[in-house]
């Protein structure tokens, strides 16, 4: 079979938690779901392309003529909750033009599989990972396989929806990521000081609990240090990476592992800076470690500087953690970023105000405000659900819902000065004489320069008062595109 995998552009919804600045030059990131599927079908003995539509700025009809000439027998789109709308208006326009099934994967699929494909356009949901379904599921479609014999699938059956459940899966059998499919060179984030850049996931799932968030209690699942530093080696040797933002809920969940790819790291003497995402309970053996392997920063989930916020939030950490973390972590010389929440349960203008100085005195590098959301899966949102006995994410998934502020009944604070709370803390953190020396002073190169001035630049002139829907939405993006380049090289894969 002839598989094309098209990862799309998404615009800004008033309803993210992100403020428009932030989502705008969060920066432009490989579509890793999609290149582990490719890997996976790829392995079972099927064509496979990736045209990342977003990174590459290519309309649809553009990536229509690029889809002609490769003529897949079927397509695969990734799709999230909150960018669900966009992806079905590409499929729509695909899908009418080209008349071949749509297969489609991605988070979204555990929370509402039968929703999602209850979509005219789309013929099949692959509803947790693709390892074994999608090799079944392409088998199936070459007739070899009955569809009602595909794990994890969710599909139409003269008019009904079924449903065949996931089996667990270890992540360790993963193949890596197809990155060879991808405009390696294209991606970058905010902070990002070296090129090429890439993201890895070594592990799955989160052991904690904390209130805003859906990974909570989700199977943790890693894939082992050797399997972690073959991947880091590869895509240093094969990619010209120099940098990876290692996207895990929490990389150092299982610190003897941590320790491991550290040591191994170093034994191969990866010259790599790598970031990564961990709780701020962490020790400083285990931050010197990592520093030494070449760990230039770190994300911290602060969340808020308001002590009764913390525990209402479920967090399970102190302040006084958070400062002594933040300052070994400066110490050893690497970065500290931290993200935090405006708008988290119990909320008052004072607890933003003790967030904010919290954050400020913390002097980290860069710090991220989310407005806080009962997202789906969360134990938020199900206390919303169980009480409203409404699911706004399922009606927008079947599409019987607009894009619209959604309510915060947890806190005292409406969702308007919630908005401009979150706007007032970035410009407020980031209009200080001091940050803006110290920041200028760390920039290493011009085009670091460029992404920094421009975001802020844009806070500071062109932020709106409240947040708008956009429709001319346009991610950040460094380097004009080279379309043709990569399409030559993703077409004869
Ligand atoms: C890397 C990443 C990104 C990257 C790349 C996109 C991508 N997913 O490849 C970037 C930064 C661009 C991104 C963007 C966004 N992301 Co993101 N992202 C991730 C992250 C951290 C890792 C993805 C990954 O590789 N996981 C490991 C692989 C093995 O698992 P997987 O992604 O679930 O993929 C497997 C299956 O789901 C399935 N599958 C997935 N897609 C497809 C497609 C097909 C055709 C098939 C057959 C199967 C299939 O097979 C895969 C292999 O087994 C996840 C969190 C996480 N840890 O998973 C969030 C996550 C997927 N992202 C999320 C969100 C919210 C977003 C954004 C909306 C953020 C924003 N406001 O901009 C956008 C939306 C993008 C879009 N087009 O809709 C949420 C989705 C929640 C939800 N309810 O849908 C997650 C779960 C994070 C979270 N906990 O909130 N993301
Ligand atoms: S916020 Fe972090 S620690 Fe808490 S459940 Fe989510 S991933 Fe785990």
């Amino acid at each position: 079979m002839r598989l094309a995998l098209v990862f799309n552009p998404f615009k800004y919804k008033v309803h993210e938690e992100n403020i428009r600045i932030v989502q705008k030059y969060f920066g432009m990131f490989p579509p890793l779901s999609l290149a582990w599927v490719a890997a996976i079908a790829r392995n079972a003995g099927h064509q496979v392309t990736i045209i990342d539509a977003r990174t590459l700025r290519l309309t649809k009809k553009e990536v229509l003529e690029r889809l002609k000439e490769f003529k897949p027998d079927c397509l695969g789109f990734m799709m999230t909750t909150y960018m669900f709308g966009d992806t079905l208006e590409w499929i729509r326009y695909l899908k009418e033009e080209l008349k071949v099934p749509v297969i489609i994967g991605g988070y979204n699929l555990r929370i509402y599989p039968k929703e999602s494909i209850s979509h005219a356009e789309i013929d099949y949901g692959v509803i947790e990972h693709a390892l074994n379904t999608i090799p079944q599921l392409l088998e199936a479609m070459e007739g070899k396989r009955k569809l009602e014999d595909v794990v994890g699938l969710v599909y139409k059956d003269n008019g009904t929806i079924k449903l065949n459940p996931p089996q667990a899966v270890s992540f360790e059998e993963f193949p890596n990521p197809a990155r060879d499919l991808l405009p390696n060179d294209l991606y970058a984030e905010f902070p990002t000081e070296r090129k090429n850049f890439t993201v890895l996931v070594t592990s799955l799932g989160c052991p904690y609990n904390c209130f805003f968030c859906e990974a909570g209690r989700t199977v943790y699942n890693p894939r082992t240090p050797v399997t972690v530093v073959n991947e880091m080696q590869e895509c240093f040797e094969k990619y010209g990476v120099r940098e990876i933002d290692i996207f895990d809920y929490d990389f150092t969940a299982d610190r003897a592992r941590t320790i491991e790819i550290c040591r191994l790291i170093k034994e191969r003497g990866l010259d790599i800076l790598w970031a990564c995402r961990s709780r701020i309970d962490i020790d400083q053996e285990l931050l010197r470690q990592m520093k030494e392997a070449g760990c230039g920063r770190i994300y911290y989930g602060i969340e808020s500087g308001s002590p009764e916020i913390l525990e209402r939030v479920n967090k399970g950490i102190t302040l006084e953690e958070i400062r002594k973390t933040i300052k070994y972590t400066k110490e050893l010389g690497m970065k500290a970023l931290g993200f935090f929440l405006v708008g988290a349960p119990g909320e008052t203008a004072k607890s933003v105000r003790q967030t904010l100085s919290l954050a400020k005195e913390l002097k980290l590098d860069y710090v991220q405000f989310s407005k806080c959301l009962a997202k789906p899966l969360t134990p938020l949102w199900k206390q919303l659900v169980g009480s409203s006995g409404q699911d706004y994410w399922r009606e927008w998934v079947l599409g019987n819902e607009i894009d619209r502020v959604l309510p915060r009944p947890w806190t005292k604070l409406s969702s308007a000065e919630i908005d401009r709370l979150a706007k007032w803390a970035y410009l407020s953190y980031h209009s200080r004489p001091s940050f803006l020396f110290k920041a200028t002073l760390k920039v290493r190169s011009f085009k670091e320069f460029k992404r920094k001035f421009l975001g802020y630049w844009e806070m500071v002139f062109s932020q709106e008062n409240h947040s708008k829907a956009d429709e001319n939405f346009v991610a950040y993006h460094e380097e004009p595109r080279r379309l043709d380049f990569y399409w030559k090289i993703a077409k004869f894969k």
